[in-house]
């Protein structure tokens, strides 16, 4: 099912038209309403009106976060703030928040490309969506509301956290769709157990995720328990917020809304692109924002995109799921490491619960880092033998597969935190 086949399903030709006359409005309203963008430009001697191709393209300059804070908090909006109907900011986990802005009309396209996104996802106008993303300054919770709306499904606009209560309404309202990060789909998922509630007479069908990086083992755990699909979604607030790229149900990629996001994947230190289908950091050029475009912007997610012909029918590119971003990348003792990577590995091992926190430490110039890692009430509970038998296996695992030795913490249950939002899985305690 498509929300928009003619464009979800143009032929590549038409859509670089498309996308290059979009580009061409885009970079001319920026020349001429944002003076960092101007000064930028003409530094550069870039005459908006010659980029026609993708090697013209790559000679504009990247836009970055650290710029975003430069100008905080109006000094990239491309209108006047008469014209700016809503504010957001991200959440601002490495430093100062940035503030983005959307006219009307982005509120429009926002919430038409969330629809699609769900679309993509399976739900329908028939469904009832219980929003679990905080509503306010992040992007998440009106993202996905208007995008609910818009698609005409029944929306349930609960908000984030009070895990019982979400339950209760899911029995009582007969939620059909939850939305939220994975985390707290998790969350939501051990509770229902816990509470000792029959899976099966819940409506929950669907699941939308996104908005922190998690594992294929994640994924399968939380549609098992919820017997639900489950698709991943992603988007920035930089860049608009959910709606930038959703699974559709073959659950293999991202496709990005390429008829207003350009895409490029590039290698972070060198800046040039990576080779087709290599692992980069992404790059989105906005094509269609009013109130706040971004040119270049440097995203720090890792992914690589997928050109193969997607079986649903769409066209658009995909993405990979993200990997994790360049700034969460652990190096450890030279190594760089992932906090999914580890997280796809406990997920495997049997007797592990899919709750973990990974603590990096420096003791005389040496990084040590320590994985902390539920495990059932039996092998917690289970002689010291069987314990360190537990800790040997995932130690080894962790070794072979992420290069480092790791030491490895069996915890009790539920001694770690929990997340209602995006989940912070790393204590790093080196302050490097
Ligand atoms: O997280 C927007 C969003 C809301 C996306 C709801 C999807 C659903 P920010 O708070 O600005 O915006 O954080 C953006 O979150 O750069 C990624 O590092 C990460 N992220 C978002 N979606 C995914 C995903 C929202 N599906 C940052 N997988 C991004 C992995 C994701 N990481």
């Amino acid at each position: 099912m498509y929300w928009e086949k003619e464009n979800e399903c143009m032929s590549r030709d038409e859509l670089e038209q498309f996308q290059f006359e979009k580009l061409e409005s885009t970079l001319n309203r920026v020349h001429m309403n944002v003076p960092f963008y101007r000064k930028k430009f003409d530094e550069l001697g870039i005459d908006t009106d010659e980029i026609r191709t993708m090697d013209d393209f790559r000679k504009l300059p990247f836009t970055t976060k650290d710029d975003l804070r430069d100008n905080y908090p109006y000094g990239l909006f491309a209108v006047s703030l008469r014209e700016v109907v809503r504010i957001h900011a991200s959440s601002g986990t490495t430093g100062m928040s940035t503030v983005v802005g959307y006219t009307r009309n982005d509120i429009k396209i926002w919430s038409n490309l969330v629809a699609r996104i769900m679309t993509a996802g399976g739900v329908t106008r028939d469904d009832l969506v219980q929003i679990a993303f905080g509503y306010g300054l992040f992007t998440g919770g009106f993202g996905l509301h208007y995008g609910a709306e818009r698609l005409g499904a029944s929306v349930i606009p609960i908000s984030s956290g009070n895990t019982k209560r979400q339950i209760r309404i899911m029995q009582d309202f007969r939620t059909t769709t939850l939305i939220c990060t994975p985390s707290y789909a998790m969350l939501i998922a051990d509770t229902i157990y816990e509470m000792g509630i029959n899976i099966n007479a819940l409506s929950l069908k669907y699941g939308l995720f996104g908005a922190e990086p998690w594992s294929e083992s994640m994924r399968q755990e939380i549609q098992e328990k919820l017997r639900i699909v489950a698709t991943d979604n992603y988007g920035l607030s930089e860049v608009m917020g959910p709606g930038v790229a959703g699974e559709c149900l073959e659950r293999n990629g991202l496709h990005i809304n390429e008829d207003h996001f350009l895409v490029e994947v590039i290698k972070p230190d060198t800046l040039e692109p990576v080779a087709p289908g290599e692992v980069g950091e992404l790059v989105v050029t906005t094509l269609t924002k009013e109130a706040f475009p971004v040119i270049r912007f440097r995203t720090r997610d890792l992914t690589r995109l997928i050109t193969e012909p997607c079986p649903c029918g769409r066209t658009f590119v995909r993405m990979s799921r993200v990997m994790g971003r360049t700034d969460d990348m652990l190096i450890i003792r030279g190594v760089n490491v992932f906090p999914s990577q580890i997280e796809s590995i406990l997920f495997d091992i049997e007797g592990t619960e899919p709750h973990y926190q990974i603590v990096v430490e420096r003791d005389d110039a040496l990084d040590r880092a320590t994985v902390l890692v539920e495990v059932s009430e039996a092998i917690f509970f289970d002689e010291m033998k069987k314990q360190s038998e537990m800790v040997g296996l995932i130690r080894k695992r962790l070794a072979s597969e992420l290069g480092i030795s790791v030491e490895v913490r069996l915890v009790e249950k539920k001694t770690l935190e929990r997340f209602e939002g995006k989940a912070k899985r790393v204590i790093d305690k080196r302050n490097l």
